[in-house]
């Protein structure tokens, strides 16, 4: 059984970096329906989240701020991720296993500050291009076929995690001569634009 329970909390000693081979290999799907110990996982994961972006409770544990949290980033060799976004809008909580990219549009946004990950102890530079909006096919907790339309800041989320479940990290994506030079003859703008 794995230590990733209801009871557990993960912590940033749990969480997986930049230079461990893990990070780097395509993870295997969950076969549906999923057991209760890939459940149990998952949900220890969106709690970190939600633990994360609490001011007290990540103060008190030492937690960085995380929206989203892919299994190889606690170590396990799983296709599924949670992501937690609250903002002016409201909140976004999705627990998903085996999420795929069905389709995407041809134009593509960049987060201007650039990205940040939970496995990368260090600011790196640069616009890292995705698309504006993508359809994902994936798998709730009960095992139920979910299908999801996903545009701005939550398709960056689920392209940076979904990246993750395929061993990319966001800086594969960045232009090596000039970080900030963005992919020639694309519909690309900023998500603030
Ligand atoms: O982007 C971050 C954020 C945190 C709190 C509020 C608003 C934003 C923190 S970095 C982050 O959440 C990564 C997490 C990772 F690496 F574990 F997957 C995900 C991410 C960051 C930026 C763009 C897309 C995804
Ligand atoms: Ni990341």
């Amino acid at each position: 059984m794995s230590k990733f329970n209801e009871n557990y909390m993960i912590t940033m000693d749990d969480i997986v970096r930049e230079g461990n081979p893990i990070l780097r290999r395509a993870v295997d799907d969950v076969p549906m329906p999923p057991q209760e110990e890939d459940k149990a996982e998952l949900r220890c994961m969106l709690q970190f989240l939600k633990n994360s972006q609490n001011p007290e409770t990540a103060n008190q544990f030492h937690l960085r701020a995380g929206v989203g949290l892919s299994a190889n980033q606690i170590g396990l060799n799983k296709r599924m991720f949670a992501v937690y976004i609250a903002d002016e809008n409201g909140e976004l909580e999705y627990a998903l296993f085996n999420p795929k990219i069905i389709s995407h549009s041809v134009s593509m946004i960049y987060l201007p500050q650039g990205e940040g990950c939970l496995s990368v102890d260090r600011k790196v530079e640069g616009f890292v291009p995705r698309q504006e909006r993508i359809k994902v096919r994936a798998y709730d907790m009960d095992g139920n076929e979910v299908l999801l339309k996903l545009k701005g800041f939550p398709a960056i989320v689920f392209q940076h995690e979904i990246d993750h479940l395929n061993g990319i990290m966001f800086y594969d994506h960045i232009n090596k001569e000039n970080p900030f030079k963005l992919p020639a003859n694309a519909d690309i703008k900023s998500l603030y634009e």
